[in-house]
């Protein structure tokens, strides 16, 4: 069986995310999408509401399946206990490229763990969850570029107050 890793944060997830994810279900027999707990910073919202929301979105998606990734725990270790033979990257221009490939390669070293790249969809290439958050919290309308599940959670955190 063929199965990959789609990772990230999805602080929120945004539409961006989903055209990937929807892709790789399409490319491969299961898909786990592996939202990581390790943030820098403190996070929009709390891993389990990002869970509940990465859900919700893929309710409709055959294969596709949403899991924690742990704190502490290495990309390539949880890519072993699930056992994927890939993980997919969205890349939106060369800045990602720049920062993706020496992930990629080191995920490689550790394991021989491949990365499978996708160019993101034009429609969002400028997207990333920063920019969704920071037009939120200053009362523009970013509903276009979030999936329906992110919306309301959205909604509900009002326009000030966070950055
Ligand atoms: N269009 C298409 N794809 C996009 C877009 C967009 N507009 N925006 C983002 N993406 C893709 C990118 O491929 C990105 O990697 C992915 O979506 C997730 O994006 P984010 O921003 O939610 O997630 P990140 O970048 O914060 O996630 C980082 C990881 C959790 C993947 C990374 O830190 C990791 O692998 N952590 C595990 C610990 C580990 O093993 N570290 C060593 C790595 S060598």
């Amino acid at each position: 069986m063929q199965l990959a890793v789609c990772p990230g944060s999805f602080d929120p997830m945004h539409n961006g995310h989903v055209e990937i994810i929807a892709r790789a279900a399409n490319l491969f027999e299961e898909v786990v999408v592996a939202v990581s707990a390790n943030m820098h910073k403190s996070p929009l919202f709390p891993l389990e509401e990002r869970i509940t929301m990465a859900q919700e979105t893929f309710s409709y998606l055959k294969g596709v399946t949403v899991r924690p990734l742990r704190p502490g725990i290495l990309l390539t270790d949880f890519c072993k206990e699930v056992g994927a033979s890939a993980v997919i990257k969205g890349l939106r221009g060369v800045h990602d490229l720049a920062y993706e490939a020496s992930m990629a390669t080191m995920n490689r070293h550790l394991t021989s763990l491949e990365t499978v790249f996708l160019t993101a969809d034009g429609r969002y290439t400028h997207l990333s969850s920063t920019l969704v958050k920071e037009v939120h919290s200053l009362g523009g309308d970013v509903s276009e570029y979030i999936p329906r599940a992110v919306q309301k959670r959205l909604k509900d955190k009002g326009h000030k107050g966070y950055s």
